[in-house]
């Protein structure tokens, strides 16, 4: 299996402040995002290892490793790419907030529903909006990396609120960084990804 890598962020590491700043999103990226990448390698090593030697003692503890280690890395790349530098009025194309508003009632329903569903989520997580093959919408919250999975969604905007996402910029004040945090999303990049 291709081995994960670790991209450098798409854009320079100033680019979303005041929002999250340069400090915050080094530690973020260079440190925690890295680390899923390199335990991911290292699982896929030792279950390569043991497919050769036939010992699959340890197979349900490596899976959970890489399960969260993998899913980990690709949520991280997801996050970094559906942000850019912030902007005060930042809203969806019109056709966008048709799709939203057919959905969730309008583009404020939507943002409220999915800040209440980020802030909610307990203790280390994500929140994302996801699509299916038929182009429906839905907001759902993950668990560590890899729990409460919807199969054949796929997310195409995502905000990280484990800890290590905000405290050094919000402390522990979770609903004040996903509040800010709207002044970052990249809208072309979710539609290009809800069109894809
Ligand atoms: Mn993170």
């Amino acid at each position: 299996m291709n081995k994960p890598l670790l991209k450098d962020l798409p854009y320079e590491i100033s680019t979303l402040e005041p929002v999250l700043s340069k400090e915050l999103l080094s530690l973020h990226h260079d440190k925690h995002h890295a680390a899923y990448v390199n335990n991911a390698i290292a699982t896929i090593d030792k279950i390569e290892k043991n497919r050769i030697t036939k010992d699959f003692s340890n197979q349900k503890s490596l899976l959970k490793d890489l399960s969260f280690n993998l899913n980990g890395h690709l949520l991280h790349d997801l996050y970094w790419n559906v942000m850019r530098s912030p902007q005060d009025d930042n809203k969806p194309s019109s056709d966008f907030t048709e799709k939203l508003t057919n959905e969730f009632g309008s583009y404020e329903n939507f943002v409220e529903e999915f800040s209440r569903s980020a802030v909610s989520v307990e203790g280390s997580g994500w929140c994302a909006l996801l699509k299916n093959d038929e182009k429906d919408l839905v907001i759902m919250q993950i668990e560590n990396h890899n729990k409460l999975y919807l199969t054949n969604y796929r997310p195409i905007l995502i905000i990280d609120v484990w800890e290590h996402a905000y405290y050094l910029d919000y402390k522990n004040d979770r609903a004040k960084y996903v509040s800010e945090w709207w002044k970052v999303v990249n809208w072309e990049k979710v539609e290009a990804l809800y069109q894809e």
